[in-house]
């Protein structure tokens, strides 16, 4: 998290390991908050949810958590090996 937005939510920009505390307590670490831009300062502040997993199924729903991971993994992409002043090819799996 960058100095300036721990020092708003008055969490110490010396202390790495405050990112996966919970601070308001609304069972959100404050990392993922901040990724998230919610306010790690308010339980009514949370991130929506992306993806929900129920065995019954439904509209949205995915029945496996396997099923919704394999849906939110973004394209995998990656580059082959070059010379320095040539940039990877990439290409996508
Ligand atoms: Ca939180
Ligand atoms: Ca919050």
């Amino acid at each position: 998290m960058l100095d300036g937005y721990e020092i708003s939510k008055v969490l110490n920009p010396l202390d790495y390991q405050d990112s996966m505390e919970d601070r308001d307590g609304d069972r959100i670490p404050n990392l993922y908050e901040y990724s998230r831009g919610t306010d790690a300062n308010s339980v009514a502040s949370k991130p929506t949810v992306d993806y929900t997993v129920n065995p019954a199924g439904g509209a949205g729903i995915y029945t496996t958590i396997g099923a919704a991971l394999t849906a939110a993994k973004p394209p995998l992409v990656i580059g082959r090996s070059s010379p320095l002043n040539q940039a990877p090819i990439p290409r996508e799996l």
